[in-house]
């Protein structure tokens, strides 16, 4: 038998979600896999946070800031890519608020098409904007909302050749749904309660299904509690109509009318949840905690999670029992680096003199 040669070395690493997961997935032989090896993200254990803010709890954060574009949403982009891809595609669309603009321009790039991202004018995080502009999409600001932006993207993919890639996508819910997956594998088991922040509400959709899916092969038995949180300002689902002005400093969540609203209704009440609001104060105080106490540095739309956990936990939501709680933090905190630095004090300047530098030290 004739020796096995390759040109390119075999290098062994985690295969991306669509390899991972591929049973779970629409993928076939035919369907050309556009990935940057997302997914496999930490799952890190906060007891310095736990003992802050729910000392009872088990409390765990799934770190999607660790992604290739530093967001959840690359695990649905790679199979909304790759399907688009083997439909022909020639060029993607997206409304956003900027972390699907990333991902979508990331992986368009990757793919060899063009990309269009639609934002809302003034309220897109810089890092954000900065990655669409790096993959070379074509950015449009709209004087408008989030809300604003996805009707137009909705039109637009109705008349013109371009693959909508929004979370209305079903093929970005597949590809989402590997992160509840991914948590079950690590845990060996589910958690007892998963919290995330919710906007468009696809990610909530996502774990649900993939949740479910787990159930339905007999991986696990019991499904967590889906616990959604939604910013004060933009809390459509908890209000139970639409907000038209949204407003809130977790930008990424600012979304008055949700594309997967009944689905997240649907998440929340068939695992026995709950849908809640916290505030940006709530939210700037569980964004500042988690950078500080455990050195996890995530958007402010990520921290929504921790702080609703906090929320529940003061008012005896879980009781004595020591349960798990799964936070997921779903974007970066290097996002949104205007953010961090509005919210900290201000640093010192000093001349390059060795007293100056240790006085302002306060060694
Ligand atoms: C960091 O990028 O909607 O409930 O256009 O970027 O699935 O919408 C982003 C949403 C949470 C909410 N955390 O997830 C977009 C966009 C971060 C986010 C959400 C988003 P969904």
């Amino acid at each position: 038998m004739s020796e096995a040669v390759s040109a390119r070395p075999r290098v062994r690493q985690w295969p991306g979600v669509i390899e991972a997961y591929r049973d779970f997935l629409p993928i076939t032989d035919a369907t050309p896999i556009v990935t940057l090896l997302e997914g496999d993200t930490p799952l890190i254990e906060c007891p310095r946070l736990a003992a802050t803010i729910a000392p009872n709890l088990r409390l765990l954060v799934k770190f999607e800031g660790a992604n290739p574009t530093a967001s959840f949403k690359d695990r649905g982009m790679t199979v909304a890519l790759s399907k688009a891809v083997e439909e022909g595609a020639q060029m993607t669309i997206c409304a956003s608020t900027g972390n699907t603009a990333a991902s979508a321009a990331a992986y368009s790039a990757r793919a060899g098409i063009r990309s269009a991202v639609v934002v809302p004018k003034g309220n897109i995080a810089l890092g954000k904007l900065a990655q669409a502009l790096a993959h070379g999409a074509g950015v449009v600001a709209v004087e408008g909302s989030f809300d604003d932006a996805l009707r137009l993207v909705r039109e637009i993919a109705e008349q013109y050749p371009v693959a909508l890639v929004n979370s209305i996508n079903p093929f970005r819910i597949e590809g989402q749904k590997t992160a509840a997956f991914e948590i079950c594998d690590r845990l060996g088991g589910p958690p007892d309660y998963h919290a995330l922040p919710v906007g468009n509400a696809g990610n909530i959709t996502s774990y649900w299904k993939g949740y479910q899916e787990y159930r339905e092969k007999g991986v696990i038995e019991q499904p967590p509690k889906m616990l959604g949180f939604q910013a004060a300002g933009a809390a459509p689902i908890v209000r139970g109509e639409p907000v038209e002005h949204p407003e809130t400093v977790a930008t990424a969540i600012r979304i008055g009318n949700p594309a997967s609203w009944k689905q997240a209704e649907a998440a929340r009440d068939e695992s026995g949840g709950l849908i809640e609001s916290v505030t940006d104060e709530q939210i700037i105080e569980a964004y500042k905690l988690l950078g500080a106490t455990e050195g996890v540095f995530a958007e402010p739309a990520s921290a929504a999670s921790v702080a609703g956990v906090k929320q529940l936990a003061q008012r005896g939501y879980f009781g004595d029992e020591q349960a798990t709680v799964t936070c997921v933090l779903t974007g970066h905190g290097l996002k949104d680096p205007e953010r961090a630095i509005a919210v900290a004090p201000e640093h010192t300047t000093v001349p390059a003199e060795l007293d100056a530098v240790v006085a302002a030290l306060e060694l």
